[in-house]
C-alpha cells in the first residue's frame, strides 16, 4: 500500500520542480496521514529555509484575504513566486468563508506562480498549529519565494501565527468605536506589522492613531530592551480593494526580513521553532507508544486502581512506566 502510494504520489522530484498536482496529492497526504509520509517529509529538510513566511492574521473580515491577494499581485509583478494557506476555523462543509476565500483569491487562481491551499480544522483539538507548519514546510520546499499564512485572529483557532512565521501581520480595519480590537484580542503583542486596512471607509487615521498610542504604552525602551535589537512596528493604512498602500506594507516587510537577517534573528526563530515541535512531537510518540502499549480498558483500570488504592498521580506513572519498561524488554 505505502509502495504503491509512494511511486503515485510522492513524488519528491515533482514537488520541488513545480508539479502542482503532485504538490496537492502530498499535501493531502500530509494533512491526512503524515505518518505516512513522515520520511519524505523529512527529507524536505526544515533547515536552511531562505525561503520568506509571512503569517497574516487579524480579526474576522477585516480584509486579510483581500490584502494577500493584492500584496500577492504585486509579488507577481516583480517576478516572486507565492504559495498562499488560508487557515480556516470552521468545518469545509459549513465554511462560508473558505468558499469567499477562494472566490476573491480566483483572480490568481490562473497564475502558475501562485498556489492557493485552504486547511480546515475540522474541529480538531491541537495538531493543527503543526499540520499548518509541515504545509508550509512544504511549499517553501516546493520552491515559492514566499509563503503567506492567513488565521482568523481573535483566538478563533489554535494555530500561533507568530510561532509559524517570523513576520506577522495583523490586519485591522477601522470601526465603529471598535479601533482597539487588535488590543482586545492580543493581537498587538505578536504584530511585527500592524495595518489599517479599508481606509477607503471613514476613521482609519483614527485607528491608526490609536493604535500607535496603545504601542507607545507597551512597547519596550531601549532601556528596557538591553542589548536586544529593537523593532517598532510599523502601522500601515491600505485599502486593499483599491489597491492602495500595498506597495507600503511590501516595503515595510522587505524591511522586517532584513532585520531579521541583520541580527542573526531568522536563524533564532527557526532554533526555537524546531526546538518546540521536537518537544511536540516527543510528547505525541511517547503517548502513542503508551496507547499502543496498553489497551483502553488497561489504562481504565490502571487509573481505577490508582483511586481506589488513594496512590498518589505522580507515582502511578511511574508504575506505568516501570510496567512499560517491563514489558518492552519480555
Ligand atoms: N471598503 C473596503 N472593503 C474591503 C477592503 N478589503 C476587503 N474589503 C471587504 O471586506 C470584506 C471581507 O474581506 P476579506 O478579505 O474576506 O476579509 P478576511 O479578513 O479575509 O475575512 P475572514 O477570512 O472571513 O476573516 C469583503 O467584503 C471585502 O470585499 C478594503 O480595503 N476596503
Ligand atoms: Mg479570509
Amino acid at each position: 500500500m505505502r509502495a504503491a502510494s509512494r511511486s503515485v504520489d510522492l513524488n519528491l522530484e515533482g514537488i520541488r520542480s513545480g508539479d502542482r498536482r503532485a504538490l496537492s496529492r502530498f499535501l493531502t497526504l500530509v494533512e491526512n496521514n503524515r505518518d505516512a509520509v513522515a520520511e519524505e517529509l523529512a527529507e524536505l529538510s526544515p533547515y536552511a529555509d531562505d525561503r520568506q513566511i509571512i503569517g497574516v492574521t487579524g480579526p474576522p473580515g477585516s480584509g486579510k484575504s483581500t490584502l494577500i491577494a493584492a500584496l500577492t499581485k504585486l509579488y507577481r509583478e516583480g517576478g516572486r513566486t507565492v504559495a498562499i494557506v488560508a487557515v480556516d476555523p470552521s468545518s469545509p462543509f459549513t465554511g462560508g468563508a473558505l468558499l469567499g476565500d477562494r472566490i476573491r483569491l480566483k483572480a490568481l487562481a490562473g497564475d502558475k506562480g501562485v498556489f492557493i491551499r485552504s486547511m480546515a480544522s475540522r474541529g480538531s483539538l491541537g495538531g493543527l498549529a503543526w499540520r499548518t507548519q509541515d504545509v508550509v514546510r512544504v511549499l517553501a520546499a516546493a520552491g515559492f519565494d514566499t509563503v503567506i499564512v492567513e488565521t482568523v485572529g481573535a483566538g478563533q483557532t489554535e494555530v500561533d501565527i507568530a510561532g509559524l512565521s517570523p513576520t506577522t501581520i495583523v490586519v485591522q480595519a477601522p470601526g465603529a468605536g471598535d479601533d482597539v480590537q487588535a488590543n482586545k484580542a492580543g493581537l498587538l503583542e505578536i504584530a511585527d506589522i500592524l495595518v489599517v486596512n479599508k481606509s477607503d471607509l471613514p476613521g482609519a487615521e483614527r485607528a491608526k492613531n490609536a493604535l500607535k498610542a496603545m504601542l507607545d504604552l507597551g512597547h519596550p525602551t531601549k532601556a528596557k530592551a538591553g542589548d536586544k535589537p529593537i523593532w517598532v512596528p510599523p502601522i500601515v493604512l491600505t485599502s486593499a480593494i483599491e489597491e492602495r498602500g500595498v506597495k507600503d506594507l511590501a516595503e515595510c516587510i522587505a524591511s522586517h526580513f532584513s532585520y531579521l537577517q541583520k541580527h542573526g534573528l531568522l536563524v533564532a526563530f527557526q532554533a526555537t521553532q524546531l526546538r518546540a515541535e521536537f518537544m511536540y512531537r516527543l510528547r505525541e510518540t511517547l503517548q502513542g507508544r503508551l496507547f499502543d502499549t496498553f489497551t483502553a480498558e488497561e489504562f481504565a483500570g490502571i487509573i481505577t486502581h490508582m483511586v481506589q488504592e488513594r496512590i498518589d498521580p505522580q507515582c502511578a506513572v511511574d508504575q506505568l512506566l516501570q510496567k512499560l519498561e517491563f514489558r518492552r524488554r519480555r
